[in-house]
């Protein structure tokens, strides 16, 4: 038997959602859990079009859940949507009883990036967004903190609990901000010392596995981390370029990549990370030619960078991985994408690096 967690997955969609569309979009949440490590038992889909006030998710599908989770000895409900903390809280009512873990898609996405920070400013970012998402759970989480900071509820006989844990949590957040605060002055130092030594910047940016930091190690000979898993990356790495028809050095920098609803919370706690982003000259958007869900993971990608007021930017579209198609798709793909003056690439293959190179420098010095 496996060790791995077992789950159901659960999305409720809109009733006119094509079937391509909520096939797409389960397995993305299916790519989550496997990055997580989790093990898929049950996918379920559930056309609704008001999501239920209370549990998000309707009340006789909620029984019928609870008793194939019994059935199917799991330990998890995922939920691919985003929910309001109090609708978690309620359902968590319901299955926690029976050990039965809920998450929604936040909650899963928060997991892997705790599981692949490294960097302090990483894990104080992600420790931000979680404070923010857990709301009303956060009565939970506040027993935890209490305990584990030996016994803050004995002051003040007349506050509940809950009062004193939100303080507790409103302070915590509270140093989170500053502490990130002064890891973004110090980036912007950072910034502002390149900028004097004359150097323009370039940010890589796509959705998530796209390829954009192979295509940072290609371009720069910087070692980093490359994984076939979603948000592999969580922080920026920057490295120098060298562009040979002008004789001068650029750089390059890498961050975390997209994915579609993203929550507004996760970008906000994340913008010391995109700050690199937010300040570049011109961005490289990284698609990956290979990805038959092409068209709305760039759709994606471009909405994210409209949000972060990116989209007035110079943008090369880089579609990478031309390793892994044939002749035809490639034509197919430079026809369909013609507007978008597509340069294609291979990272790992290091194929058309140059001409990549050189539309950089036309960009930014022609
Ligand atoms: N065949 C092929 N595989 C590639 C190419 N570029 C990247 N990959 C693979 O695609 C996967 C994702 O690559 P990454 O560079 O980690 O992707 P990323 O966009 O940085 O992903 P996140 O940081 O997780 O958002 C890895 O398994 C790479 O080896 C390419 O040109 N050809
Ligand atoms: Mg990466």
């Amino acid at each position: 038997m496996s060790k791995l967690p077992r789950a159901i997955l659960v999305d409720i969609i809109p009733p006119n959602m094509t079937p391509e569309d909520s096939l797409a979009r389960l397995n993305e949440l299916e790519s989550l859990l496997v990055t997580y490590g989790g093990f898929v038992i049950v996918r379920k889909i559930q056309k609704k079009q008001v999501p239920d006030y209370k549990t998000y998710i309707g009340k006789g599908k909620v029984e019928e859940l609870l008793e194939d989770a019994l059935k199917l000895n799991v330990e998890f409900l995922i939920i691919n949507n985003l929910l309001k903390p109090r609708q978690l809280y309620n359902l968590e009512a319901i299955f926690e009883k029976h050990a039965i873990k809920v998450w929604d898609k936040i909650d899963l996405i928060l997991k892997i990036f705790d599981k692949h920070a490294t960097t302090k400013e990483a894990k104080l970012q992600i420790e931000l967004a979680s404070l923010k998402h857990l709301g009303p759970r956060i009565f939970k989480m506040g027993l935890e903190l209490m305990r584990q900071a030996g016994g803050i509820g004995t002051r003040g006989k007349g506050e509940t609990n809950i009062e004193i844990m939100k303080r507790h949590i409103a302070a915590r957040e509270k140093k989170i901000k500053a502490d990130l605060k002064k890891v973004a002055r110090n980036q912007e130092g950072q910034r502002n010392k390149r900028q004097s030594q004359g150097f323009k910047t370039v940010a890589i940016v796509g959705y998530t596995n796209a390829g954009k930091s192979c295509l940072l190690q290609a371009l720069t000979n910087k070692k980093v981390k490359i994984k076939d898993e979603l948000f592999a990356t969580l922080d920026s790495r920057i490295g120098k370029v060298y562009l040979p028809e002008i004789n001068q050095s650029i750089l390059v920098s890498d961050t975390i990549g997209f994915i579609r609803d993203l929550p507004p919370e996760l970008i906000e706690a994340f913008k010391s990370t995109l700050a690199e982003t937010i300040h570049a000259d011109l961005l490289l958007h990284v698609i990956d030619i290979n990805d038959f869900e092409i068209e709305w993971k760039i759709e994606v990608v471009e909405k994210i960078l409209k949000e972060l007021k990116c989209d007035k930017k110079k943008m090369i579209n880089v579609f990478n991985k031309i390793d892994l198609v044939t002749p035809q798709r490639e034509k197919t793909i430079r026809n369909k994408y013609k507007e978008k003056n597509p340069v294609l690439v291979s990272a790992s293959e290091r194929e058309n690096l140059t001409g990549l190179k050189s539309t950089i420098t036309e960009y930014l010095f022609g």
